[in-house]
């Protein structure tokens, strides 16, 4: 681990190009956020250039005269790093890094040394290792050192093709048994998983730093971490949430979402990513105080839609009220998404009214039921208990009374297996 504290902070050059139909204020805004991601990888931000050219340079990016200024700013701002808002082909890297002689990042590559650096577990550090080595593979070149810190100077050795290649291979070893970890922790997962089945499931979903832990923290008595800072959240951490009295749910907080999450951390997070795939209902936390919080809400509805969850019961909880520069946008809100929710986890403001919307959620999914299963099918009655909360147990001659408590869907279940009594 990187000790930022008493790591010298790297001194930063930003680019960004218009490209994608953004406009300028729109690019403004992702090189602030870039911006934002540096300072959280341990990067000090010297310059933020905003080059005005829609189209990219095949060779250079920014175009071959802009790249040779930059260079020059380069040598005299002491800059030890470049990075693009946008995503560069590896042939792009390579002129570049050879004309500035600086290690250039993008966006992707940024954000995936974040999750490097705040993995805390087994899990999320295997997830991010298999994401980091994938996104290398073809990127490999002589010049680059952001990853050596961990991979012992891979890809810093050596001069000439061949240390390359002896890399990459080093490399293809090492995702394949990453990969066979990341099976081995996901079959033990299921268990989790079906412990999940019993109770209604909510999860915390949203762009990094809308407030999900917060609001997990205010909810469920938890302590997760909660702080001003990008992918504070890395693990997904289930609490039992009391309604009121007699009615509990889960609440699974989860890593944030943001613009351009490298493909390959969706991919290799598919375990952690798991709890919004087996959520009833997801809870979409937007932070109503950013100037974007649209554009933020689209790229989490781009993310659900990207694991499948797109159709599910969503709720959105605009919150961060208490830190709206104007009151019309609680208007906007209103008019514009209704069924939402207007909080402040920090303040505690509007939580009554989301905890009666997700009574009344409970009250629609779950159910209770009896039922009756002869002594001699232990394996349905072991069943019952994987699928639903048992309340009651009564011992009749040759059968069990079960006394049940559990979701619709799983009442189907429960319903087909006692048909074929
Ligand atoms: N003003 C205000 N700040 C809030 C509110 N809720 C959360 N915050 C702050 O917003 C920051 C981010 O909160 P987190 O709960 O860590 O956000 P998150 O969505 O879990 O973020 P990641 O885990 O990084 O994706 C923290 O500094 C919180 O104190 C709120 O209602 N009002
Ligand atoms: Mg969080």
């Amino acid at each position: 681990m990187i000790d930022l504290k008493n790591t010298p902070r790297e001194r930063a050059i930003l680019i960004a190009l218009p490209v994608g139909g953004f406009t300028k204020e729109q690019v403004e805004e992702h090189l602030d956020e870039l911006e934002l991601l540096a300072s959280t990888a341990g990067a000090e931000t010297v310059f933020k250039i905003l080059q005005d050219r829609i189209k990219p340079d095949p060779a250079y990016f920014i175009g071959k005269g802009k790249a040779e200024e930059i260079a020059q700013l380069i040598e005299l701002n002491d800059i030890q790093i470049v990075i693009f808002d946008n995503d560069l082909n590896p042939t792009q890297v390579r002129n570049l890094e050879k004309l500035f002689n600086r290690k250039i990042l993008d966006r992707s590559g940024l954000i995936l040394d974040i999750f490097a650096l705040h993995a805390k577990t087994r899990e999320a550090k295997t997830q991010v290792e298999l994401a980091q080595l994938e996104y290398m593979l073809p990127r490999l070149t002589r010049a680059w050192t952001h990853l050596s810190k961990q991979y012992g100077g891979i890809g810093t050795k050596g001069p000439g093709e061949t240390q390359i290649e002896t890399d990459r291979r080093l490399i293809r070893t090492r995702i394949s048994k990453l990969k066979e970890n990341l099976r081995k922790i996901e079959s033990q997962q299921i268990v989790k998983s079906s412990a999940r089945k019993k109770l209604i499931n909510a999860t915390l979903v949203g762009y990094t730093n809308a407030g999900k832990s917060t609001l997990l923290n205010l909810l469920t008595n938890a302590s997760v971490l909660a702080e001003d800072k990008l992918f504070a959240t890395l693990d997904s951490t289930t609490r039992i949430f009391n309604l009121e009295k007699n009615k509990q749910i889960l609440l699974s907080d989860t890593v944030g979402f943001i613009r351009k999450l490298p493909a390959h951390l969706v991919a290799s997070f598919k375990s952690t990513l798991n709890v919004v795939s087996d959520a009833d209902v997801i809870l979409h936390v937007i932070d109503a105080s950013h100037d974007y919080f649209e554009d933020h809400i689209k790229t989490v509805d781009d993310t659900l839609r990207q694991l499948h969850c797109d159709k599910k019961l969503q709720i959105k909880i605009f919150n961060k009220i208490d830190a709206l520069k104007e009151k019309d946008i609680i208007n906007y809100i209103s008019a514009n998404y209704p069924g939402s929710y207007l909080v402040s986890a920090q303040r505690g403001i509007g939580i009554q009214k989301l905890k009666s919307a997700l009574i009344d959620i409970y009250e629609q999914n779950f159910v209770e039921g009896e039922l009756r299963i002869s002594h001699t099918q232990p394996k349905k009655i072991s069943m019952v208990y994987e699928i639903a909360e048992v309340l009651d147990t009564r011992y009749e001659d040759e059968f069990v009374l079960l006394k049940y408590r559990t979701s619709k869907i799983n009442e189907n279940h429960i319903k087909k297996l006692i048909q074929h009594n």
